[in-house]
């Protein structure tokens, strides 16, 4: 029973940070991508602490999973493939470590380094990471359309 307790309020911390974390253990994120949000809407990680991340796309589309320093860009509107190459290059994985399990349409990396997934329908990874950088980042799907609907979020590391 009390391990029912905790697991209850594991989700509902889970819910309200989007990162569950016991001592000594990852933090466990599930990030859901669906037309056209990303659920939670906010991920917010520990730095220097090991990230299992969860990624489901439970949408009837594929959907892209993007993670970068947005600063003064406005990617709204912008050509696709100039926007895509842009947002890659400010790709917050730059440097980052990232082991990528299970079966993805597309894992495009630059080098050694992450920068975008895509999952078709139903597909899901984990990614496992340990962010370094904090900060404010913004997580965005780049598929034509999507980031304009309002597919995006906000990546916070402390
Ligand atoms: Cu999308």
């Amino acid at each position: 029973m009390k391990r029912l307790v905790w697991v209850a309020v594991a989700v509902v911390a889970s819910l309200q940070t989007g990162a569950v974390q016991a001592a000594g253990a990852p933090q466990v994120v599930e990030l859901q991508m669906k037309e056209f949000a990303f659920l939670p809407a906010t991920v917010t990680l520990k730095a220097g602490v090991p990230v299992e991340l969860r990624l489901v796309n439970r949408g009837v589309v594929e959907h892209e999973f993007m993670v970068y320093d947005l600063g003064h860009l406005h990617p709204a509107g912008m050509d696709p493939q100039k926007m895509h190459r842009e947002l890659e290059a400010r790709s917050y994985f730059r440097g980052v470590a990232v082991q990528v399990e299970g079966r993805a349409k597309l894992v495009e990396r630059r080098g050694k380094d992450l920068v975008m997934v895509t999952l078709a329908p139903s597909e899901r990874i984990t990614l496992r990471f340990t962010p370094r950088r904090r900060g404010t980042f913004e997580m965005g799907c780049h598929v034509a359309g999507h980031y304009e609907a309002g597919m995006k979020g906000s990546w916070v590391v402390r």
